[in-house]
């Protein structure tokens, strides 16, 4: 398990820096991500500007504006940072595609079998964050360790931009100053309880033996045992974003007009669903995607909008796009569906 490399990838405030991204005259202002003051709305997140000031994410936007009068509350634009985390997605895509997001903005990356810059994960995780912001504009913390508790604690130790490496060795020294609320799953119940006895940092909750532990705190003991030693043996769950189930057809002359190429969708269509029929209990469908070979041998793929269905009409509608990008003949068309786990079964996984 000391043999793991895992990366954690935390956006620095997300949506407001897309936002500055994209508005540079916000660059310089404190601004917040969230519903108006007068539509009783709270605060999503805002930029490091306005968090001087105090301004945090789930607060009442008028609170916000009492702390920080000159904020300027933008409302969400969800859709955009879908994309936007989509996008990072590809770079994540390019070391590994062991990745499990935590949300829009976060993930855990397992890179131990990557061959990349000699299979350094710190190396891995500095070229991300240099691509992020060359390719995208903006900003990511990560966290480099042998587990995922310790890589996203490491993410948050350098934000906002910043990098921070546990190595195996530096586990022990590093766990033992850790206070216990870095420990996920310890909320502000379970801390209030563990100062009382005293303890606060991990150090003081290893001398509590498993017996005493489980006194404590019942049927989490064993999992409090190892976290407050570093140990966390969750595996990285890869979405399964990149899971897909596809059928395609060669033909055997090349299809010449967008109308041949919708003529041929029934029957992809009938085998796809036929191929998702058999595995259905285990995954759900996301989207459906196309790919297109033209006669140069070209490739396009289309995806449509997460969590559109599967209809023939939205395949034909892929098939139009896709075929308009080039409008030369075809010779491979491909339909597909890009999966994700079951919701039981991702619970049944734990
Ligand atoms: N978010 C939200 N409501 C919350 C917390 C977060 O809507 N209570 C949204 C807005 C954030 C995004 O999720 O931009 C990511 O959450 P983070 O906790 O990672 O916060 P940020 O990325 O904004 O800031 P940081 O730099 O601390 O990661
Ligand atoms: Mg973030």
């Amino acid at each position: 398990n000391f043999m793991h490399k895992i990366i954690h990838i935390d956006m620095d405030a997300f949506y407001a820096s897309v936002e500055m991204r994209d508005n540079p005259n916000l660059r310089n202002l404190p601004i917040a991500v969230g519903g108006h003051p007068d539509e009783r709305g709270v605060i999503a997140t805002a930029n490091y500007l306005a968090r001087k000031f105090g301004v945090r994410s789930a607060m009442p936007s008028w609170k916000a504006i009492q702390l920080c009068p000159d904020l300027i509350i933008l409302h969400p634009n969800f859709d955009k940072y879908k994309r936007e985390s989509q996008i990072i997605h590809t770079i994540f895509h390019e070391y590994t595609d062991t990745i499990e997001p935590l949300s829009l903005d976060e993930a855990f990356l397992d890179v131990s079998d990557s061959t990349a810059f000699q299979g350094s994960a710190t190396l891995i995780a500095q070229e991300i964050r240099k691509k992020i912001w060359k390719e995208r504009g903006l900003t990511a913390s990560a966290g480099v360790a042998p587990n995922k508790f310790l890589a996203k604690v490491a993410s948050e130790w350098n934000k906002p931009n910043g990098l921070f490496v546990i190595s195996p060795d530096q586990i022990e020294a590093f766990v033992r100053e850790l206070p216990i609320e870095k420990i996920f799953g310890i909320g502000r119940v379970t801390a209030q309880k563990m100062h009382s006895l005293g303890i606060y940092l991990c150090s003081e909750l290893q001398q509590y033996d498993l017996m005493t532990l489980r006194k404590y705190f019942g049927s989490r003991a064993w999992h409090l045992y190892q976290l407050c030693r570093g140990i966390d043996d969750r595996p990285v769950i890869a979405d399964s974003v990149r899971k897909s189930l596809s059928v395609e057809s060669t033909f055997q002359h090349d299809l010449s007009s967008l109308e041949a190429c919708l003529k041929e969708i029934p029957e992809l269509y009938d085998r796809l669903m036929e191929r998702y029929s058999k595995i259905q209990q285990i995954y759900r469908i996301r989207k459906p995607i196309i790919k297109i070979k033209f006669s140069d041998f070209t490739t396009t793929t289309v995806e449509s909008h997460l969590y559109s269905s599967p209809t023939i009409d939205n395949y034909n509608a892929l098939i139009s796009i896709g075929w308009e990008r080039k409008e030369k003949t075809v010779r491979l068309l491909g339909l597909g569906l890009v999966l994700g786990l079951n919701e039981e079964i991702q619970l049944s996984l734990f």
